[in-house]
C-alpha cells in the first residue's frame, strides 16, 4: 500500500542565485505555478514517488519560493512555518551570495525552524567560473547544520534530481524515525 505524504519545503537565498531556475528544471512539465500574494512566495507542486524500508510513498512536495523581498519581513513567518526541509541556494560565481546564506538566511531562517531540520546547501551555477573553494563551501555547509552540499547547474540540468531526492527522501527518514504520523496520510 502506498503511503501519502504531503511536504512542504522552503527554498532560500539572495536574488538571482537561480531558485526559481532551478525549481522549474524539477518541476519541468508538472509544473503548477500559483502565485499567492498573500503569502508572498511562487508555491511550486511536484509529485514524487520513492521507496523506503519496504514502504512505498508518494509525496506531493510543495517548494516555496520567495517571490519578492519587499514584504519579506511581514511574510516570512506564513512562509517559513510548517516546512520540513530547507534548500539554501548560493550562486557559485558571486562568493557573497554564501556568505548572505550564513549570516542572513540562516539566522532568519533559524527563528522560525528547528536546527534539525533537514537542510541541503545548493551551490547553482557550477557551468560558470567558481568564485568560491569547496573548502569554504564545506564550512558554510557545516555552520548552516545542512547534511550536505552539491553542485547543481540549473541551465546545463546537473545534479538537480538528485539535490531535491536527496532532500525529500532525508525528510522522510525523519518523519519516519520521529513517527510523525500527522504527515502521512493514509488511504
Ligand atoms: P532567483 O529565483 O534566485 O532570483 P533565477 O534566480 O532563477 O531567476 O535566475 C537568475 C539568473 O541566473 C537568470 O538569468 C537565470 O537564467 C540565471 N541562472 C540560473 N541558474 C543558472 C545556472 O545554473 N547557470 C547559469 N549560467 N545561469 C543560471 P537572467 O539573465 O535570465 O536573469
Ligand atoms: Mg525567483
Amino acid at each position: 500500500m502506498t503511503q501519502l505524504v504531503k511536504m512542504k519545503i522552503c527554498i532560500i537565498g539572495d536574488f538571482a542565485t537561480g531558485k526559481t531556475s532551478l525549481i522549474r528544471r524539477y518541476v519541468d512539465n508538472l509544473f503548477a505555478r500559483d502565485y499567492r500574494p498573500t503569502i508572498g512566495s511562487n508555491v511550486f507542486i511536484k509529485k514524487i514517488e520513492l521507496s523506503l524500508d519496504d514502504e512505498s510513498y508518494l509525496v506531493s512536495l510543495n517548494i516555496f519560493e520567495v517571490a519578492g523581498q519587499d514584504r519579506w519581513e511581514t511574510m516570512r513567518k506564513t512562509y517559513y512555518s510548517g516546512s520540513q526541509g530547507l534548500i539554501f541556494v548560493g550562486d557559485l560565481s558571486r562568493k557573497r551570495t554564501f556568505y548572505q546564506i550564513q549570516d542572513f538566511w540562516y539566522k532568519d531562517a533559524r527563528e522560525y525552524v528547528s536546527e534539525t531540520i533537514p537542510t541541503l546547501l545548493i551551490a547553482n551555477k557550477c557551468d560558470l567560473q567558481e568564485d568560491i573553494s569547496n573548502n569554504d563551501i564545506q564550512q558554510i555547509s557545516n555552520r548552516i547544520n545542512a547534511f550536505s552540499f552539491l553542485k547543481t547547474s540549473a541551465k546545463e540540468n546537473i545534479q538537480i534530481d538528485k539535490a531535491f531526492f536527496k532532500l525529500v527522501e532525508t525528510v522522510l527518514k525523519a518523519s519516519v524515525n520521529m513517527k510523525v504520523s500527522s504527515t502521512i496520510i493514509t488511504n
